[in-house]
């Protein structure tokens, strides 16, 4: 099977579909937005999932043009839900390699220009291990991106074992706890107390907080007893496809 060819093919014909999975804003209890996840529509395998074909794609180099069409496709639905009067964020997943490209932010303003989307609705997830690796050049294009009015999450946050000094170096809005404290937070009191440890970091440096894996009410509950801003996961639904965003966000009004 040429999987190298495959996805060539599959950037030429965009045959990319976005998941959209929601976030709970946990005071309120309104949709806050979506974290686009995407799949790859494949002629004879059907929908791979981003772990079986992200890795290719990144050793490939062509990673940064997948992620630019997930973007395309996020903030057209962002402006879509803004018109039904929905206005939720839209989170697009970033890999390391993207942000070592430095017309990053040029094509980040276009696609925004040529959607419509105010950046403010957008939202940049980096991963964790990126952003405490990230050197000066990085840190201007970052700095260049929230310059445009998007804000930048960083991604399963915990996970990494070095400093936090990223945190005062990166021009970061929130952090998305990763769902491996989550996931035990009601049974180990450890998980808790990482959890509300990493909340109060977090808002004493002015940064919003958003729990993953989130599956259950009991989570759910200790996470907002705790003052996390935002819960993702199962709970609240899983990834869907595009043509259900609608109907849930009526649904969830
Ligand atoms: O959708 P799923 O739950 O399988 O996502 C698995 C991982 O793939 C997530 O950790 C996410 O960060 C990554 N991912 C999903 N969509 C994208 C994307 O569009 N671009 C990049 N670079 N990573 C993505
Ligand atoms: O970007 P990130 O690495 O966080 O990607 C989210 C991944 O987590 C996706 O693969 C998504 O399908 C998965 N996911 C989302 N919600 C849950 C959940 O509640 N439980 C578990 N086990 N996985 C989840
Ligand atoms: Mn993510
Ligand atoms: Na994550």
């Amino acid at each position: 099977l040429d999987m190298e060819g495959a996805l060539r093919g599959a950037i030429d014909s965009r045959a990319f579909h976005v998941y959209y999975q929601p976030k709970l804003q946990l005071r309120g209890g309104d949709i806050a937005g979506f974290e686009a996840l995407v799949r790859w529509d494949h002629p004879s395998l059907g929908l791979i999932p981003p772990m079986d074909f992200i890795p290719l794609a990144e050793e490939l180099g062509l990673i940064t043009q997948i992620d630019l069409l997930v973007l395309e496709q996020a903030c057209t639905m962002g402006v879509q839900c803004l018109a039904r009067g929905y206005p939720v964020t839209m989170a697009v997943n970033l890999s390391s390699l993207d942000l070592k490209n430095p017309d990053l932010p040029t094509l980040v303003a276009g696609i925004l220009a040529q959607t419509g989307l105010p950046a403010n609705m957008l939202v940049l997830e980096i991963t964790e291990s990126f952003a405490m690796e990230a050197g000066l050049g990085q840190t201007s294009i970052l700095e260049q991106l929230t310059a445009l009015g998007v804000s930048l999450a960083i991604d399963d946050f915990g996970t990494g074992y070095s400093s936090l000094s990223y945190l005062k170096a990166l021009p970061v809005n929130s952090v998305k706890i990763d769902r491996s404290f989550v996931r035990d937070i009601g049974t180990d009191s450890r998980d808790t107390m990482l959890v509300s440890t990493i909340v109060g970091l977090a808002h004493s440096l002015n940064l919003r907080v958003v729990a993953e894996g989130v599956e259950d009410h009991g989570q759910k509950d200790l996470l907002h007893h705790h003052h996390c801003d935002e819960a993702q996961g199962y709970l609240v639904a899983r990834p869907m496809p595009a043509d259900q965003v609608f109907a849930f966000l009526d649904q969830s009004a």
